[in-house]
């Protein structure tokens, strides 16, 4: 132990506690603490508006709502999906009795539209992208690939909050996207997470879907699940919306400063910045020559330093003991994921990340090359 302060990989800005308790004292007298409560419906109304779209419904974490969202769906069969991800992007097929088929990334990270329709059989009912690092997905082709073949898309957008992709909303394409609100996001409840819905009939749907299938007190319409965002989750996310922009500013600077810190050091690489978006700064993702044990020195020399990167994501899902009888998992099949996934460290990047904390983070990357 160095006995310096650690950076994390992420952190989340909060309010000053003293803005946070006029929520409570609502929450306390009131006596609704859950089930669709007023803080619940009032985020669920700034939050569409905030991001330019039309229905979100609340959920208690991202992973609760990716399951409920390939439910409302009634996805069944095979998936197309992306080995690059975290583990609850396929888990949550798993819980619906889905198989997974996993198709290769592209260097951006994403699933690779190039190599879907190889991976199309009979069964296949949906494909599910991630807006990896809230870099946009080829949202155009995998749109026209799923319009030909009749398949549903779900985004995992638990990366994407607030990002802009011709100039719409990244979360309005596809049928359903999902958001995770869990502590080390950009925007968050704590613990928390959305569905994004085209229409009022899906936002019903889903509505019923995370409160037991209830559609009023006295029907059930559908084996739903307990997936509802608290009151205090809802309360902080309404005072999270009110410094999000600043949030958002702070994090696409401190994403400029690294890749303008880095740029010139050779063994090292960033992704591409995708054209006609705006992003949100959510991870710096840097890509070291050599293979995983070159990455692995570096990973470890920063963490000597209490600078604690992640390998987001390392192990590849496709490579987990659950997954890797899959057909669909043959490292041959995966190269371009296998190797970024042996290449990857995030650098820490949170809006409260100092100017001289970041200085000594690109110091330390320079002098470990
Ligand atoms: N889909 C994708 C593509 C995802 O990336 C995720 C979640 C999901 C779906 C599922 O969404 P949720 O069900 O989680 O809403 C973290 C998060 O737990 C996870 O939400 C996130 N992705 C993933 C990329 O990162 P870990 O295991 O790396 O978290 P942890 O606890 O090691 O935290 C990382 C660092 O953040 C810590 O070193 C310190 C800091 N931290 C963490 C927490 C929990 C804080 O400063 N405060 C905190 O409260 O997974």
């Amino acid at each position: 132990m160095s006995g310096k302060k650690p950076t994390y990989v992420t952190q989340p800005h909060l309010p000053p506690l003293a803005e946070f308790l006029p929520y409570l004292e609502q929450i306390w007298d009131s006596k609704i603490l859950t089930n669709n409560g007023p803080f619940h419906q009032e985020l669920e109304v700034a939050l569409a508006e905030y991001l330019g779209v039309k229905y979100i419904s609340l959920f208690s974490n991202g992973t609760i709502a990716l399951v409920t969202a390939l439910q409302a769906l009634r996805i069944s069969g095979e998936v197309i999906t992306t080995p690059y991800t975290f583990p609850a992007t396929t888990h949550s097929l798993i819980w619906n009795q889905i198989r997974p088929v996993f198709v290769d990334i592209d260097t951006d990270c994403n699933l690779d539209p190039s190599r879907v329709e190889e991976a199309i059989t009979p069964h296949t009912t949906a494909i599910m992208p991630v807006h990896c690092y809230g870099q946009p997905c080829d949202v155009e082709s995998i749109q026209e690939i799923a319009d030909r073949y009749g398949l549903k898309v779900i985004y995992d957008a638990a990366h994407a909050f607030g990002v802009q992709h011709r100039d719409r909303s990244l979360l309005s394409f596809g049928d359903l996207s999902i958001l995770s609100f869990h502590a080390t996001k950009v925007f968050t409840t704590f613990e928390g997470g959305a569905i994004i819905c085209p229409d009022e009939k899906s936002k019903r749907r889903i509505d019923y879907l995370k409160n037991f299938g209830f559609s009023d007190e006295v029907t059930v319409v559908a084996s739903g699940i307990n997936g509802k965002m608290n009151e205090v989750s809802a309360a902080m996310g309404l005072l999270q919306l009110k410094t999000i922009d600043a949030v958002l500013d702070r994090r696409r600077a401190i994403e400029a400063r690294y890749r303008d810190g880095l740029a010139d050091v050779a063994g090292l690489s960033f992704l591409p910045i995708p054209p006609e978006t705006v992003g949100n700064g959510s991870y710096v993702p840097i890509f070291v020559e050599g293979g995983a044990s070159r990455r692995d020195q570096l990973y470890e020399f920063l963490k000597g330093q209490e600078i604690h990167g992640r390998r987001y994501f390392y192990p590849l899902i496709s490579n987990l003991p659950m997954y890797r009888g899959l057909g669909s998992a043959a490292p041959e099949t995966l190269p371009i994921a296998n190797q970024i996934s042996d290449s990857v460290i995030c650098l820490p990047i949170f809006p409260d990340l100092s100017d001289s904390q970041q200085t000594e983070i690109i110091a330390a990357v320079k002098s470990f090359f």
